[in-house]
């Protein structure tokens, strides 16, 4: 499969697993998981057809680690990013000293006053990488790196949360800790 199909499916399970299961009539349960053919079925049936195989390769090939499947590959979820009610039961843990989020300059005002919010998703996402950091506020513009100082946020009580991809994830992230 070339990677622009490989994208084009990985963009569309993205979107049926993390906020629009119902475009295809498909039901995710309590914590995010979908049955895979029912997956398949309901996606082919919109023109989105694709096989298991491809399935498999979407999953082990995203860099991201964006797609769980459990261990007999009959069901599927996202790791992170929803907006849609879910809970991934995410483990809680203590966070580097710094960690980074990618943004853009338009949003610099708002996230000065307010600090990072959680906007439609459950989490604010954080990196532990610049570069991922820079790679996320690309997808909207010319990146802005903001240092966050999630060692300091975790000694003051807030909780940290990684998902099985490795992204921090926090409810929000009040300005003081923020490095401009
Ligand atoms: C900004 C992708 C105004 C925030 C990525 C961001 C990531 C504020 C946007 C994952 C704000 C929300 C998440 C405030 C934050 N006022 N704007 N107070 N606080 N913002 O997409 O972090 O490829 O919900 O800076 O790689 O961009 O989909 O969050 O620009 O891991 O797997 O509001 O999505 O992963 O945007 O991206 P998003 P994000 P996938």
């Amino acid at each position: 499969m070339d990677q622009k199909r490989r994208k084009n499916i990985s963009k569309f399970m993205s979107l049926v697993l993390r906020h629009s299961p119902e475009i295809i009539g498909l039901k995710l349960d309590d914590q995010g998981w979908a049955d895979v053919q029912e997956l398949m079925g309901k996606a082919a049936r919109k023109g989105q057809r694709f096989s298991m195989e491809e399935l498999l390769e979407v999953v082990a090939e995203c860099e991201k680690q964006r797609f769980a499947l459990n261990e007999d590959h009959t069901r599927i979820r996202a790791n992170q990013g929803h907006s849609i009610d879910v809970s991934l039961d995410l483990e809680t843990a203590t966070p580097p000293e710094y960690l980074y989020h990618g943004t853009v300059g338009k949003f610099m005002q708002a996230i000065r006053q307010e600090g990072l919010r959680k906007m439609s998703r459950h989490h604010v996402h954080l990196s532990e990488q610049r570069d991922t950091a820079t790679a996320v506020g690309a997808r909207r513009g010319q990146p802005v790196i903001l240092t966050v100082h999630s060692g300091r946020m975790f000694r003051d009580g807030i909780t940290f949360f990684r998902s099985a991809n490795n992204v921090w994830l926090t409810d929000n992230v009040p300005a003081k800790y923020i490095e401009f």
